[in-house]
């Protein structure tokens, strides 16, 4: 077969390897509290930014080669496949996500391009079956076509509806038939830019029309695994519906939809909801609605969606703490949605990312799995809730205590009783230390 990347097979040389093409942290067969790191961390390649994803930008046209030698429309496809099974098997990465136009172009008429998508997949079918790499989610790109300028399943036009609902059904056969384990939801132009031409609640319904309809034909056809949403406030929309974690449970709660679908929590789109990442994750996680996870990053200077590879281990400890207290991935998994910068354009530099963000989070684990061993950060949480386990706080929290009997007690009490320090700086040195020595 074509060898495509002139790279050999990354394995793991240890922290004290100078080798940039080797994993300092990941080393797959590692255990960690009883489970491989390679199960733990279930990785997956992103198959639009690492296959497709040319380096263009408003102001500049791409600079990296993403053809792998293809002259015509699907043969460029097909050796996106071979090459992107190549990279993942040279990689050790398990896993892939896919939007349905990264896999195959659009052809003249729905019916063409869904043939299109059909003689790909085929082939995706045949290198999972030769090498055991797995889908870990497939989603429907319902923002790249002008048809989608005011929206898929939010559109004020019922044809687009109509359109993205037979572009979702497609895409849900797709997955199904490469055993994904998820369909991805990420609502980048369901929302508005102004609301002098908006009907908000009645697009809001729309969209969960599109997602009943979606869990309906999918659960039909036997599809077992995870809805996600995938929340993100804003670009290319204004204003998205689907803005943080929080807003998106709202609307899942609202809809009775809560028990197909959980979350998958992108870095860098908590940054641009202004919030941390491991806010996002522990309102799922809190919340049972915790699924899967885009790891990436943003730039703290720049205001938008950079999809970065992740390189901040303090951000993925804190990250694989959230996954490990949710009790690991099921369905999920970290999918790398993330791209080499524009002037990083060559095939090894692609390689170089996915080896920054794996050594990132294989050494994120380690400091998850030290924090909740050591037990001191957990320990300081527990005392510091520790009068609701006894006397007028237990009554709170059974339900005993009413305004009335809280205001007796208060009565009695004087001024109320002394406060104990929050040890911020306290904690955040342990972090740190346990960050350093794990
Ligand atoms: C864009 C999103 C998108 C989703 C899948 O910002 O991250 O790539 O992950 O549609
Ligand atoms: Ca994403
Ligand atoms: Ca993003």
């Amino acid at each position: 077969m074509k060898e495509f990347f002139n790279v050999r097979q990354v394995k793991y040389e240890g922290p004290e390897s100078i080798n940039p093409a080797s994993f300092k942290y990941y080393d797959a067969n590692r255990k960690v509290a009883g489970k491989s790191m390679r199960d733990h961390l279930k990785f997956a390649l992103s198959w639009w930014h690492t296959l497709c994803g040319d380096g263009a930008d408003m102001f500049g046209r791409g600079t990296a080669e993403k053809t792998f030698g293809g002259k015509t429309g699907l043969e460029i496809y097909e050796n996106k496949v071979y090459a992107g099974f190549e990279m993942m098997e040279k990689l050790g990465i398990g896993y892939f996500c896919f939007h349905d136009r990264d896999l195959a172009p659009e052809g003249r008429n729905l019916a063409e391009t869904n043939e299109n998508l059909d003689c790909i997949a085929a082939a995706v079918q045949k290198e999972m079956k030769r090498t055991g790499i797995e889908c870990l989610w497939g989603t429907a790109n319902c923002f790249t076509h002008p048809r989608y300028l005011h929206g898929a399943g939010t559109s004020p036009n019922a044809d687009v509806f109509a359109f993205a609902a037979a572009q979702i059904k497609k895409a849900i056969d797709v997955t199904i038939a490469l055993g994904g384990r998820g369909y991805v939801f990420w609502g980048g132009r369901e929302g508005y830019e102004t609301l002098l031409n908006t009907d908000v609640g009645f697009e809001q319904d729309n969209m969960a029309r599109l997602m009943r309809m979606a869990v309906g034909y999918a659960r039909g056809k036997g599809f077992k695994g995870d809805f996600y949403i995938e929340p993100k406030p804003k670009e290319p929309t204004k204003h998205q519906y689907d803005f943080d974690a929080a807003s998106t449970l709202a609307f899942l709660f609202k809809y009775g939809l809560e028990k197909d679908f959980k979350l998958n929590i992108e870095a860098n789109h908590a940054t641009l909801a202004g919030h941390t990442f491991q806010h996002e994750l522990r309102i799922a996680r809190v919340n049972g609605v915790f699924g899967s996870v885009d790891a990436n990053s943003g730039d703290s200077l720049l205001g938008w969606d950079t999809d970065q590879f992740p390189t901040s281990v303090y951000d993925a400890a804190l990250c694989m703490y959230e996954v490990l207290k949710a009790g690991g991935f099921t369905n999920g998994g970290l999918n790398f949605d993330a791209k080499a910068r524009r002037g990083s354009f060559t095939p090894e530099d692609i390689f170089y990312g996915y080896i920054a963000g794996m050594d990132t989070f294989a050494k994120g684990l380690l400091a998850a799995d030290k924090m909740i061993s050591d037990g001191r950060l957990e320990g300081f949480i527990a005392d510091r809730y520790g009068s609701y386990r006894t006397g007028i706080g237990k009554d709170v929290v059974s339900g005993k205590a009413t305004l009335e009997t809280l205001e007796a007690y208060a009565l009695k009490m004087g001024e109320a009783a002394s406060n104990a320090s929050g040890r911020q700086e306290m904690l955040e040195s342990i972090l740190n230390a346990l960050i350093f020595n794990s």
